[in-house]
């Protein structure tokens, strides 16, 4: 995904700035070491969230691409006029509003919408079927409307409510977030309660799916498909599979997938005064169940299916059930005492650390800084291409089973992203 440009002499280095993927030429005051470059843009979920209370929906049928370069034919809600997009548009809404969905359908099959966690939901139009009320396959004729109040603050699906275990693997499923509207809450809290308060510019969706290429080559051929033998090829966080997850919104070489899924936060500079947390709503789309963890730090968890938690608690590794959502509040906190901007402590002061020499960086290529202290940034041998822009620490943020790490086979890739770590006050 990322051009390999060697950083050569010792006027001259190029860097390859993460945030546009834009080439920056820059002076450099050492061999292979980079000038700080512009911080990329912090993108959180309210850039990539369509608001409103009346959403005119329509299926929607196109590809998704994928790193190793295949192309997967999927099926999506999208709002009419709109071009095909996965996933599904992010829907975020506030609590009280009463919210309209109408659904046209050009699928060769009926479709229909269920909301799990919302109640009081009515449809009319259409015919009905076993979970709800259903579009007839009559290319955009018929209009179904569903219509329910957004009682209940949280992280919820939206999805199929007909041959889900073929339609929401084919695509039909999309995110809704429901803000509290509680006295004295508001859009930086998750829930009607003041220990759910945020950072609201470090909130993020992480919206999970899972897919079997064979069944999406066999519904784009119009061929039949045994279930009993389905098998994941490909998983997706925010409609891209990992390295792609990690690259901007709306980057051009992903026309239909415009989201995004870096996880960005600052480190807490203060273990005994810690800023507010970034919020992490995880939903699981999917069949398959993922144990899903952050390296580096453990969150807490605070809510689960759109309902908070009356016990809060700590984890590492949160299994997310198909079709479960939850909310976790995550701080960065320096527990090892790693130096910042150079500061005391510094762990290299108190450990012999390799040579930059001595180091391996796969494909020429490293995330790493070149220094141990967070907010530093050192030397490299020749030809080496950092992505780091200011002294950053970057940590995985994937499945834990391990089989879903990988793009058709090849790793690393899948069901991953990153989570990036600033120094405190952010990139200079
Ligand atoms: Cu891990």
């Amino acid at each position: 995904m990322f051009q390999k440009i060697p950083i050569k002499k010792v006027r001259l280095g190029l860097y390859l700035l993460i945030g546009a993927l834009a080439l920056v030429i820059v002076p450099a005051t050492a061999i292979g070491r980079p000038t700080v470059a512009p911080a990329a843009a912090l993108e959180t979920l309210s850039d990539i969230c369509t608001t409103g209370t009346t959403f005119d929906f329509e299926t929607k049928t196109g590809h998704m691409q994928t790193p190793d370069g295949n192309s997967i034919f999927m099926w999506t809600f999208g709002l009419q006029g709109d071009g095909f997009q996965l996933p599904s548009p992010v829907l975020c809404v506030n609590q009280g509003d009463a919210i309209t969905i109408n659904l046209r359908n050009n699928l060769p099959e009926a479709t229909s919408l269920i909301f799990p966690g919302q109640t009081g939901v009515s449809a009319t139009g259409g015919s009905a079927g076993l979970l709800a009320q259903e579009v007839p396959p009559d290319n955009g004729v018929t209009t179904v409307t569903y219509t329910f109040t957004a009682s209940e603050p949280g992280t919820y699906l939206y999805e199929s409510g007909t041959n889900p275990y073929k339609q929401i693997e084919m695509g039909l499923y999309g995110a809704l977030i429901v803000r509290p509207t509680g006295p004295g809450f508001g859009p930086n809290f998750a829930y009607n309660n003041e220990t759910t308060e945020f950072d609201p510019q470090r909130e993020f969706l992480l919206l999970i799916h899972d897919m079997d290429s064979d069944l999406h080559q066999a519904v784009e051929r119009n061929q039949t498909f045994d279930v009993t033998t389905r098998h994941d090829h490909y998983w997706t966080i925010n409609g891209r599979s990992f390295p792609d997850s990690i690259a901007p919104n709306n980057v051009p070489w992903l026309p239909n997938q415009p989201y995004g899924s870096l996880v960005r936060v600052e480190a807490a500079p203060d273990p005994e005064n810690l800023p507010l947390p970034a919020l992490i709503r995880y939903i699981n789309a999917g069949l398959e169940n993922h144990p899903y963890h952050p390296h580096g730090n453990h969150m807490r968890v605070i809510g689960r299916d759109g309902r908070m938690l009356s016990l809060p608690f700590e984890n590492f590794s949160t299994t997310i059930g198909s079709g479960q959502t939850y909310d976790l509040q995550f701080w960065w906190i320096n527990v090892e005492g790693w130096g910042i901007g150079g500061g005391s402590p510094r762990i290299k002061d108190q450990v012999t650390y390799p040579n930059v020499l001595n180091l391996v960086f796969k494909d020429g290529a490293t995330w790493f800084s070149g220094d141990p202290d967070l907010g530093v940034q050192a030397d490299f041998p020749p030809d080496t291409t950092i992505f780091n822009e200011c002294g950053e620490f970057y940590f995985p943020w994937h499945s834990h089973a391990l089989n879903e790490f990988q793009n058709f086979d090849e790793g690393f890739g899948g069901l991953a992203t990153l989570v990036r770590v600033d120094p405190p006050g952010g990139c200079p």
